[in-house]
């Protein structure tokens, strides 16, 4: 143990010496540094929503107001098998139930998986969803999967205003490593981040903190069957997600406070990198606004005191991402629009938001409850 926290040490000491002044001031800026004290903002009219925990990733499905949520318990993410925290209590089944939350009438729906072996795993976390363009009451579902036989993606299949989930199909292969997020193309292809190079502590623990851009974005086609890297060279990529009509791939680049705008090239789906927008923020999972196309995402302000006064701790923000449109030659705007201190909520995940009933929702990956606000500053 001592061994490794050496080595550890003198890794730490020699990257950063490789590294130049700007690396440096960015990690100052994203460990909050510089940041006045959090006053709350836009958490005027927010709620706690209760009977589910845990919940990962937020989907609003706009037209019928429904949310779809991974939620799980925090035991099971803390103490039992679960390896993006890792936890890898392999005597543990964990056995996770899908959530609707009926944004109109106030309503949690619980989802019933069929065709899926009651023997099999169903620790979830990522969560992206394809509505069917030739059916627009059917939405096909991929779920990441943190099976103890090893992390895979779930396809299935689910009819508006019923509560099943019917399983297609599971995708295994050696590149969903440390899969995080998933964002699906079309009906039989997506693109998921693996959030570290390093599956097996301690080196696991050290990369985000070192900041070490290994991690990569996967694509994978299950038309015809190919699965391979995209996107290389990134720093825990987080959250994934794609703007209407599929041309750009968004990523959060975690550790180093970043999102990262790819474009995708359609013919064979390979990802080029066109905008790095430093938010300067340890950012989460993305949401992309349905009629402004506008981003949200999730923020840490203070992530150094999450570290050391432990999870309960985390204050809440979340930051809008907009297409800049005056002529100054910066392409985005950023712009805080919900700020708590920990005290309605902590460790945030995903923020939601739905213009039209001017609700935003935000999960946590260790609360119970997820918080609903019915205001939006703009
Ligand atoms: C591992 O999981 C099993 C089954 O839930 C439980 O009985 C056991 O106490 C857990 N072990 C630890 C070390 O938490
Ligand atoms: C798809 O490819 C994977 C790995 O390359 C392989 O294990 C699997 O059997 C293939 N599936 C089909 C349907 O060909
Ligand atoms: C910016 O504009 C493009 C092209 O209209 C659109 O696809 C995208 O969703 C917009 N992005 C943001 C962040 O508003
Ligand atoms: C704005 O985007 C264009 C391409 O879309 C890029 O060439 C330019 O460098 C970007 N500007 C900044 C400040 O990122
Ligand atoms: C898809 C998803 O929920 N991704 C991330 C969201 O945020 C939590 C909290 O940091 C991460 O643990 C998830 O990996």
């Amino acid at each position: 143990m001592l061994q490794n926290i050496a080595t550890i040490f003198i890794a730490f000491i020699v990257i950063l010496l490789a590294v130049n002044y700007n690396w440096l001031y960015e990690y100052y800026i994203i460990l909050g540094f510089n940041r006045p004290p959090i006053k709350p903002y836009g958490n005027g009219k927010c709620r706690k929503i209760e009977g589910i925990e845990a919940c990962e990733d937020i989907h609003i499905h706009h037209r019928t107001g429904r949310a779809f949520m991974t939620c799980g318990t925090e035991y099971e993410r803390t103490r039992a098998y679960w390896p993006p925290l890792n936890t890898f209590n392999s005597s543990h089944q964990t056995r996770d139930t899908p959530y609707i939350y009926d944004i109109d009438n106030d309503k949690l729906i619980p989802l019933v998986l069929e065709n899926f072996p009651p023997e099999e795993d169903f620790a979830t976390h990522g969560l992206g969803i394809y509505e069917d363009p030739e059916d627009e009451n059917k939405l096909y579902m991929f779920f990441i999967n943190h099976k103890r036989s090893g992390s895979c993606i779930e396809t299935f299949e689910h009819t508006l205003n019923t509560n099943e989930l019917i399983h297609l199909e599971t995708i295994q292969h050696e590149l969903i490593k440390t899969p995080n997020d998933i964002v699906p193309v079309s009906r039989y292809e997506f693109y998921f981040t693996n959030d570290h190079y390093f599956t097996k502590l301690p080196w696991k623990k050290f990369e985000r903190p070192a900041r070490l851009p290994w991690s990569n974005v996967v694509f994978h086609s299950s038309i015809t069957n190919e699965t391979k890297i995209a996107a290389d060279g990134i720093s825990s990529p987080n959250g994934i997600n794609t703007n209407w009509d599929r041309s750009l791939i968004y990523v959060t680049a975690l550790s180093d406070g970043s999102i990262l705008i790819y474009e995708r090239n359609k013919n064979n789906n390979d990802l080029k990198l066109r905008n790095r927008i430093f938010t300067g923020y340890v950012s989460d999972n993305i949401s992309v606004d349905e009629v402004t196309g506008e981003i949200y995402i999730t923020i840490v302000q203070k992530p150094l005191i999450n570290l050391v006064f432990g999870k309960g701790h985390t204050s809440v923000g979340v930051l809008k991402i907009s297409n800049n449109t005056e002529e100054n030659g910066v392409n985005y705007s950023q712009k805080v629009i919900f700020e708590d201190d920990g005290t309605l909520f902590h460790s945030p995940s995903t923020a939601a938001v739905d213009r039209k009933r001017n609700v935003l929702l935000i999960s946590s990956y260790r609360a119970k409850g997820i918080v609903r606000c019915d205001s939006l500053e703009p």
